[in-house]
C-alpha cells in the first residue's frame, strides 16, 4: 500500500502535539514531519521550523520532502484573535491559502483543515445546533473559520481539491496544553484542582459550549481524512459532538476524584465570546456520511484526565 507522506503545519499546538504522535503510529516515523514555527521541538519524528505564512517555505517544505497531505492547524484562537484582530485574520487565512493553493497546483493529494464551533453565532439556534443554520459569527476567530470554510469548499468545487475539515468543539487532553481558546478553561480546571485544590473560572457557572475528549478529536481527524472521498459530501466543514457541559457540571464531576475541590467564578471577556456560541451541536451528517461516533461522555472524561494527569503533575501533599 502507498503511505502518505504528511506534514503537520502548527504541530506544537494542543491538537499537533497527540495528532503527530498518532499519524506516526499509524503511517510510521518517516512518514510524518511536523512543522510549528518555534526553532526547535521535540518529536519522535523529523521536526521543521516553518512559517506558514511564508508560502515559498511551505512549497519547499512540500516539494523537497514529497508531501501528499497536509494537517494545516496553525492559527490563533477564538480569544488570542480579539487581542490582535489583524494579525489573527491575517495567520488564519494566510496559512490556509498558502495550502490550499498548493493542492490546487496539484502539489498535495489531501488536505485536513480544522474549523470550530466559533463560526456560529448569537443568531445561530444555541441547543443541538444543526450542520446547515444561520451563520452569524462575531469573534474575529469565528469570522476566520467560517470564511475558511466558504474557500474550502471553493476550492474543492472549482479546482478539484480534495480538502476535509470538521469544525472542533473545546478539546481537552492531558497530553498538551490549549493555547488562546474560551474553552480552556475546561484544561486548567484539571491542572489547578490537582495542584491547588481550586480554580477561578473565567466563564460563568452555566456556560455550556459543547466539548470533546483529545482521543476523539484525532479520531474524527484521521478518520476524514481516511474516508473515501466520495463519502465526504460536505467541503466546508463538518459538525462534530461529544458532550456539552459547563464549569458547575465539570466541577461536580471533579469532586467525585478530589472531594474538596472548590471552584469559584469570575468571568471576562471571554464570557461575551462563549454567550454567542452553541451550548451542544448536531453531528447528524458526519455520523450519516462517514460514520462519524464519539466514545467519551464527560464522566468517562473525567477519570482519564484525573488519572493521566495525577501521573504526570506532582501534586502537593
Ligand atoms: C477556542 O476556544 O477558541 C477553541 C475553539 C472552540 O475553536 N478551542
Amino acid at each position: 500500500m502507498n503511505q502518505p507522506k504528511i506534514l503537520v503545519i502548527g504541530a506544537c499546538g494542543q491538537v499537533g502535539t497527540e495528532l503527530v504522535e498518532n499519524l506516526a503510529e499509524r503511517f510510521g516515523s518517516d512518514n510524518v514531519i511536523a512543522s510549528d514555527i518555534r526553532d526547535e521541538a521535540s518529536f519522535q519524528v523529523k521536526y521543521l521550523k516553518l512559517d506558514v505564512m511564508d508560502r515559498a517555505a511551505v512549497k519547499k517544505a512540500v516539494v523537497d520532502n514529497k508531501i501528499t497531505e497536509v494537517y494545516h492547524l496553525a492559527a490563533l484562537l477564538s480569544a488570542t484573535a480579539e487581542k490582535n484582530p489583524e494579525f489573527g485574520w491575517k495567520l488564519n487565512m494566510d496559512g490556509l491559502f498558502s495550502v490550499l493553493d498548493l493542492a490546487k497546483d496539484g502539489l498535495l493529494k489531501k488536505v485536513f483543515w480544522p474549523s470550530s464551533i466559533a463560526v456560529f453565532g448569537p443568531t445561530t439556534p444555541r441547543n443541538n445546533t444543526p450542520q446547515y443554520t444561520v451563520i452569524e459569527p462575531t469573534t474575529v476567530y469565528g469570522i476566520s473559520k467560517f470564511a475558511g470554510e466558504r474557500w474550502c469548499q471553493y476550492y474543492h468545487d472549482r479546482y478539484g481539491v480534495d480538502v476535509r475539515s470538521i469544525r472542533y468543539p473545546g478539546l481537552i487532553g492531558w497530553k498538551s496544553l490549549p493555547g488562546g481558546g474560551t474553552t480552556d478553561y475546561a484544561v486548567e480546571i484539571f491542572h489547578e484542582a490537582l495542584e491547588h485544590g481550586k480554580y477561578t473560572s473565567f466563564l460563568s457557572a452555566d456556560t455550556a459550549l459543547p466539548m470533546m475528549y483529545m482521543s476523539d478529536a484525532i479520531k474524527a481527524t484521521i478518520e476524514i481524512m481516511q474516508a473515501p472521498s466520495e463519502k465526504i459530501k460536505i467541503r466546508s466543514s463538518y459538525n462534530i459532538s461529544a458532550m456539552s457541559f459547563n464549569p458547575d457540571q465539570i466541577a461536580k464531576e471533579i469532586k467525585k476524584h478530589i472531594p474538596n475541590f472548590e471552584i469559584d467564578y469570575n468571568p471576562d471577556f471571554r464570557q461575551d465570546i462563549a454567550n454567542n456560541w452553541p451550548a451542544s451541536i448536531n453531528d447528524d451528517e458526519a455520523r450519516l456520511h462517514w460514520n462519524w461516533s464519539s466514545d467519551f461522555n464527560l464522566e468517562r472524561l473525567v477519570k482519564e484526565m484525573m488519572d493521566n494527569l495525577k501521573s504526570t503533575i506532582i501534586v502537593p501533599q
